[in-house]
């Protein structure tokens, strides 16, 4: 398989589900910025949404859409528990953190890193990231990961998609429960792993 992936963005999410599954992988950088790949060939070809992450299969199929290719990839790998069975309601209860995670929380942070938007348009969704996350961290009470003690797709999703704060000028400092959260998901070794390898120090 082969992730076409490009540093820190979603695409993390499922780069770290293929080592917590402990897949064999090959990593292909693209730019969204420039939709070309590092050997300069056009990442449109591979993709034409222009996006990342894109999962290529051993026989050339490929998967978009991030939340889909992370249930795959758990799928691959039954054992490693990273997704409940499919058609049992715990399936869904992880469907349900992944859909929140891709439509309330990522394409809430997505504007915050378009430089076409102006202020007043950032400022709207970075209360609605507060709001959201404040409603997170009421949820991660009691709780180790998102579905309860064991570490989930979603955990890969929530991890990568709150990583984005610094960057967009979103305070974390509320959200203790959260705050507990990011550290336990950060110091698992395929989590660190994925990090190192996209050249991110955390
Ligand atoms: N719906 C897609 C969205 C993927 C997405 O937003 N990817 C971003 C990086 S986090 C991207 O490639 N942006 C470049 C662009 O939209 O042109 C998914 O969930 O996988």
């Amino acid at each position: 398989m082969k992730l076409y992936y490009s540093p820190g963005a979603c695409s993390l999410s499922p780069h770290i589900v293929l080592r917590e599954a402990g897949l064999p992988f090959d990593l292909s950088l693209a730019s969204t910025k420039t939709k070309k790949l590092a050997d300069g060939s056009d990442f449109l070809e591979v993709n034409a949404k222009g996006q990342v992450p894109v999962l290529e299969l051993d026989d050339g199929a490929r998967l978009t859409e991030g939340p889909v290719i992370v249930q795959y990839l758990a799928d691959q790998k039954p054992e490693s528990g990273l997704a409940p069975k499919a058609g049992t309601m715990e399936r869904y209860r992880l469907m349900e953190w992944l859909n929140f995670i891709t439509s309330e929380l990522h394409k809430s942070y997505s504007p915050l890193f378009n430089p076409a938007m102006p202020e007043e348009g950032k400022a709207v969704y970075r209360a609605r990231i507060a709001d959201r996350l404040q409603w997170v961290d009421s949820q991660l009470a009691g709780k180790d990961y998102l579905l309860g003690a064991q570490f989930s797709v979603a955990d890969a999703y929530l991890f990568t998609v709150s990583n984005w704060s610094g960057y967009v000028g979103i305070d974390m400092s509320g959200y203790k429960n959260l705050a507990a959260y990011r550290e336990r998901v950060a110091a698992r070794p395929a989590v660190k792993a994925a990090l190192e390898a996209e050249g991110l120090n955390k």
